[in-house]
């Protein structure tokens, strides 16, 4: 592939609705768009940071500084067949998964649009539409939550995904289960707990939840494997996935048996091919995360989540749920049953509207080869 030139852009978009977890509160988002230019065709990527190191450690600036700095000019300065070479040319790169992820991904997208494909088809998905959910930030009051979760169920989304912290746990999810008998909740803790509080968690289990995300530490496994032991809803695996090798040791360990996958958090699609592959053998649960996208990431996201091995319903919600003005021609909608179809045509099959990327772009870069 030859690659005439990369385009890096900061975009800030607002939120319909803040969007509040365990580690602070997000009004604005701030991601990097790449483009990566070859042979005519343009193809996208997106790297899911935010303004602060809150979920890991990358930010925006972090991710720009890296990409600008080093992952780009080796990109260019490399020859590649496509996408699947991008991780050997960045590997000598160590960390900041979300810089090296959107690159891979543009490249990905131009890729698979020469070759008149999907992105969907060339990672190996099976279906055209899959089932979705919705993460639901926490809420200033447990009416608000209440309201909030009867508009997603009345959408139609497959789960309701209920961030969880200290002090609003136990009653936000009581009075959820109480009011929603039948419906499919699940919470997630980004961390924000110890094996100091079992006890909420031996509480939880009583509630029939899906699955209890992420409880402990960002970097955690044995404590995770610990808290397993003792209860009857699975545990699911976000922020201590960050790579095929975590995955595996997860699994010797008995950590959790459902895994949250987000290729930005692992550096990838081909890394997040291989997380699906060991997920499948091991007969681990598995489901496509969100960061707060744009469109752009959205569709790649949509894309991996059409994998066979995907059991289970991912974040990825309705374009509307996220914004009043996304930057791509297409409008993510819910299908009746609560899936989303793949967009059609080659490549991720969203295009950039150049006038709304420009209403939210913070600062633009290009760069060619030498
Ligand atoms: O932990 O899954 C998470 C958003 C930002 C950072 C971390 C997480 C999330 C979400 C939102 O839960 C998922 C979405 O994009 O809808
Ligand atoms: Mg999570």
């Amino acid at each position: 592939m030859q690659i005439d030139a990369i385009d890096q852009v900061h975009i800030r978009m607002r939120l319909k609705h803040p969007f509040q977890t365990s580690f602070g509160t997000q009004t604005d988002v701030d991601k990097i768009l790449i483009a990566v230019r070859s042979d005519g065709v343009t193809g996208w990527g997106e790297s899911p940071t935010s303004s602060t190191p809150g979920y890991s450690y990358e930010t925006v600036h972090t991710a720009w500084h890296i990409q600008r700095d080093y992952l780009i000019p080796l990109l260019l300065a490399s020859t590649i067949t496509g996408a699947d070479d991008v991780g050997r040319v960045l590997r000598p790169v160590r960390g900041h998964p979300m810089a090296k992820a959107a690159i891979e991904a543009a490249v990905r997208d131009a890729q698979a649009q020469q070759a008149g494909t999907s992105v969907a088809a060339m990672l190996g998905a099976t279906r055209d539409r899959v089932p979705v959910g919705v993460s639901v930030g926490v809420q200033p009051t447990e009416d608000a939550l209440i309201e909030r979760v009867e508009r997603f169920l009345g959408e139609g989304y497959a789960r309701i995904k209920v961030k969880i912290k200290p002090g609003w746990d136990v009653a936000p999810i009581a009075r959820l289960r109480e009011a929603f008998p039948e419906a499919t909740f699940m919470a997630d803790a980004n961390s924000a707990y110890t094996l100091a509080d079992r006890r909420i968690f031996t509480i939880l289990d009583a509630y029939d939840l899906l699955m209890i995300e992420q409880p402990l530490a960002h970097n955690d496994l044995i404590d995770h494997a610990d808290l397993q032991r003792e209860l009857a809803t699975p545990l699911c695996l976000d922020e201590s996935i960050t790579s095929v090798g975590r995955l595996r040791e997860a699994v010797a360990m008995g950590s959790g048996r459902v895994i949250n996958l987000k290729p930005g958090r692992v550096g990838g699609w081909a890394e997040s091919v291989r997380i699906h592959d060991v997920c499948v053998d091991h007969n681990l649960d598995l489901w496509v995360g969100g960061m707060l996208e744009s469109g752009v990431g959205r569709a790649h996201n949509l894309a991996l989540a059409a994998l066979p091995g995907v059991t289970l319903p991912g974040d990825i919600s309705a374009t509307a749920r996220y914004w009043h003005e996304d930057i791509v021609d297409h409008d993510f909608t819910l299908n009746p049953g609560g899936t989303m179809s793949l967009p059609k045509g080659p490549g991720i099959g969203v295009q950039v509207v150049p006038a709304a990327l420009e209403r939210v772009t913070v600062r633009r870069e290009t760069y060619r080869p030498a």
